[in-house]
């Protein structure tokens, strides 16, 4: 199976500018009647449905931001009858109250749609067994793969997170041959794969995986890839627009392919909150085109992307979009420098003497933000001796100031100590923020 919805997954440009539009002035129109927030901040500027022609005029509609979700809380974004919801889900990703998330059948449909479209894009077909070791609950990761899983007509496993041992023995029993997980769960599920001296291609059968809800780097795809035998493909969602499956690489993995019959996408700088051209790295702004329980006109994400329309070789005619390096609340600014967690991560893996598990501490002594790196060495690496840890700690140090441009304190411990994640991994203490 090459693609889960081929007539759509590779519309020509103008079929594709001639759906947006219409989807674009069908959603204004909707939500101006439905969706109270947002027919105040189009009042507020004297705009009516009626300028909004087609995507090209899409710069003229004001921003949704997470903050009037929250102040709407817990429905006040609705735009649908309750009686048409059914379903919720919430985040709790950053600081502050649950953004609250409300889908109709079509919502659930087409998210489920998104979701098929990313599991064939890592491999998977109506034979697959898919594990989905995502959590299940308020949390999208779960219940958005299976309903993609069954979707495509394959097997879905709702192993849920947590219960590793349990995991591995799902994951020989059953052979399954597509996993979908956190990429910080699937170190933690290689490991543990490797301890039990299980042998991937001979006792785990995976091929392919959709990895995401957190940052991740290159340098951990090629670690996931190599130890597993697997394509691990990146996959993208937020709760607010629907949930995983909004973009996901295809086997090329030239950046995500961004399922934008449904949801549009643009970058701004998120200083000026001016557009960005395609190519530039900025702020990811979504519009949802054709949803109807919690529609979001040009919802700033905070994520940092920037979009590449040039052809992928497989045929797909979506945008795609560059892997996330962060969100612009998780950079850190230290000593004056933008620093992201992804380029620490970067940093490290490249290192072959420490595994990719890592804590970073940020905080202010004397009045300077101090940046400290807390790494676990390799197995191997462990066993040296001290003079040679000496050594690797000091080219981790100049390699990291070279790197991110910040001197930072490297503290190398043994295997196993920094605490394993079974979602989305917490990799940052920041305790300039307490002081
Ligand atoms: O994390 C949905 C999801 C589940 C995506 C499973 C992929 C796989 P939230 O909990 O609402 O939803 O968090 C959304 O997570 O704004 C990004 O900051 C981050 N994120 C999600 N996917 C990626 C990714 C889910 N592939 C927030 N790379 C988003 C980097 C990601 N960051």
């Amino acid at each position: 199976m090459k693609y889960f919805q081929p007539e759509l997954e590779t519309m020509s440009a103008a079929d594709k500018r001639a759906l947006q539009s219409e989807r674009l002035v069908k959603t204004v129109a909707y939500v101006y009647e439905r969706q109270k927030p947002y027919r105040e901040k189009m009042d507020a500027i004297k705009l009516r449905p009626s300028d909004i022609k087609g995507i090209e005029d899409i710069w003229k509609l004001p921003y949704t931001v997470k903050a009037d979700l929250r102040a709407a809380y817990p429905f006040g974004m609705m735009a649908a009858d309750r009686k048409d919801l059914v379903r919720l889900h919430a985040s709790s990703a950053t600081t502050g109250k649950l953004t609250v998330s409300g889908y109709t059948g079509h919502d659930i449909d087409v998210w489920a749609d998104c979701a098929a479209r990313s599991l064939v894009m890592a491999g998977a077909d109506e034979n697959s067994i898919v594990h989905v070791c995502y959590g299940y609950g308020l949390f999208t990761g779960g219940l958005g793969m299976h309903y993609g899983a069954e979707r495509l007509g394959a097997i879905a496993v709702p192993a849920s997170a947590g219960n590793t041992q349990r995991q591995l023995q799902l994951l020989a029993d059953f052979g399954a041959d597509i996993i979908c997980c956190t990429p910080s769960y699937a170190i933690y599920l290689i490991e543990e794969i490797e301890k039990a001296g299980l042998k991937p291609g001979r006792d785990i059968k995976l091929k392919g995986g959709c990895f995401g809800a957190e940052a991740w780097t290159e340098e951990m795809r090629a670690d996931i890839e190599r130890r597993l035998g697997i394509r691990a493909c990146d996959i993208y969602g937020l709760s607010e627009i629907s949930g995983p499956g909004v973009a996901n690489d295809c086997e090329y993995k030239r950046g995500m392919h961004f399922q934008d019959d449904h949801y549009f996408p643009e970058i701004i700088d998120p200083d000026t909150l001016e557009p960005l051209p395609v190519g530039e790295r900025g702020e990811l702004v979504i519009t949802t085109l054709d949803r109807t329980g919690m529609p979001l006109i040009r919802y700033r994400t905070r994520d940092i992307a920037a979009l590449d329309d040039s052809p992928c070789p497989c045929g797909r005619t979506t945008i795609r979009m560059k892997r996330i390096t962060g969100r612009s609340d998780d950079m850190l600014i230290i000593r004056g420098v933008n620093v992201f967690p992804s380029q620490i991560e970067s940093v490290l893996l490249k290192h072959p003497d420490v595994r990719p598990h890592y804590h970073i501490n940020v905080d202010r002594v004397n009045n300077l933000d101090t940046l400290e790196i807390v790494v676990e060495l390799s197995p191997e690496a462990f066993s040296d001796t001290v003079a040679d840890v000496e050594a690797i700690r000091a080219k981790l140090a100049a390699d990291m100031a070279s790197g991110i441009s910040v001197t930072a304190k490297i503290t190398l411990v043994s295997p196993g100590t920094i605490e394993r994640s079974e979602g989305k991994a917490k990799r940052i203490t920041d305790r300039r923020v307490l002081k």
